[in-house]
């Protein structure tokens, strides 16, 4: 596998902003996410596709949508069903909950010819229906899948021991099986694409080790797929900003005890910013 360590990788997929351009011009991002009780893992994942430059971003919740978020007024808030799935990119499954209404929606998302990141617990409820798999698979639209350890498990039907113990096949394993890109999170993060593709990341630390990281890097690479990133860059550049972000937090003394994954946000828009 390739290792991930130069930022020139993709510097040629960003495009400045040009003068005459306006919101949408860089796409619209749905989280679709927040059953009660868990309601700020969309709210992460839209505050990082705000930050992350797309030019409107929603939440859909699915069940009893907030009002808004008083600390991101920008976002805006919706009852799922209110929603035309196809307007947008989108991001599903930060805090979704296993419920009717959450299967439902996973259903409607892959159904339809949005890109679809999916994460957290739409890809519990994708282990838990082969026929959504086969569905998923089917897609033409990019497909982005950014599990855990226990998700990929969950997935390939094995435990965390069998999946940490050989990372790169069951990253591979997953992408060829579901037809999309898949990310393998934790120390190490591995990426890998249906045709055999397969990258290591090598930014990020144990300051990420906390909440809401992984809602944040979905809202993340949403923004750069909204944006018209290349499915392939767009997983990867997300991990690696994500990573990048957490390293320069720590190197800032912010970290790696007590970084809050809210934190990250405003560093990866510096990081982006940067490149
Ligand atoms: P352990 O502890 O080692 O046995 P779950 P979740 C394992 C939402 N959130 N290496 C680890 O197992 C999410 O979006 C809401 C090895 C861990 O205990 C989801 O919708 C928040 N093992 C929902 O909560 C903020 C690893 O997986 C277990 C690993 C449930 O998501 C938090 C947890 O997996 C959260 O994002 C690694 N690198 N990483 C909010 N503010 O609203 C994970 N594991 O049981 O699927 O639960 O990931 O917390
Ligand atoms: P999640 O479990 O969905 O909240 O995602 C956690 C995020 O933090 C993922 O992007 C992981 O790759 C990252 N992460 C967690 N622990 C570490 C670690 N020890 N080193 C580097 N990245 C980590
Ligand atoms: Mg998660």
């Amino acid at each position: 596998a390739l290792h991930l360590n130069d930022v020139k990788f993709f510097a040629r997929h960003l495009r400045a902003r040009r003068h005459n351009s306006h919101k949408g011009s860089y796409g619209n991002v749905a989280v679709i996410g927040g059953a009660p009780g868990m309601t700020g893992a969309p709210i992460l994942a839209a505050r990082a596709a705000l930050h992350g430059g797309a030019g409107r971003v929603y939440v859909l919740f699915p069940d009893q949508p907030l009002p808004c978020d008083p600390c991101q007024p920008e976002l805006m808030c919706r009852l799922a069903g209110d929603y035309e799935l196809d307007q947008a990119t989108l991001v599903i499954g930060p805090g979704l909950g296993d419920g009717a209404a959450a299967r439902e929606l996973l259903g409607s998302a892959i159904a339809s010819g949005s890109m679809l990141l999916a994460d957290a617990d739409a890809l519990n409820l994708l282990a838990a229906e082969p026929s959504l798999q086969t569905a998923l698979a089917a897609r033409t639209a990019a497909t982005v899948l950014t599990p855990h350890p226990l998700e990929a498990a969950r997935l390939l039907g094995s435990d965390i021991k069998g999946v940490q113990s050989d990372r790169l096949a069951a990253a591979r394993t997953l992408a060829a099986r579901l037809n999309a890109i898949v990310v393998l999170k934790g120390s190490g993060t591995v990426i890998a694409a249906p045709d055999g593709n397969i990258v290591i990341n090598t930014t990020g630390n144990p300051a990420l080790a906390t909440a809401g990281t992984g809602d944040v890097l979905s809202g993340l690479c949403g923004a750069l797929l909204a944006q018209g990133w290349p499915r392939w860059e767009a997983a990867l550049a997300a991990v690696w900003l994500h990573g990048m972000a957490a390293d320069v937090l720590v190197a800032e003394g912010r970290g790696p005890i007590g970084l809050t994954a809210a934190e990250l946000i405003p560093a990866i828009r510096t990081a982006l910013n940067r490149m």
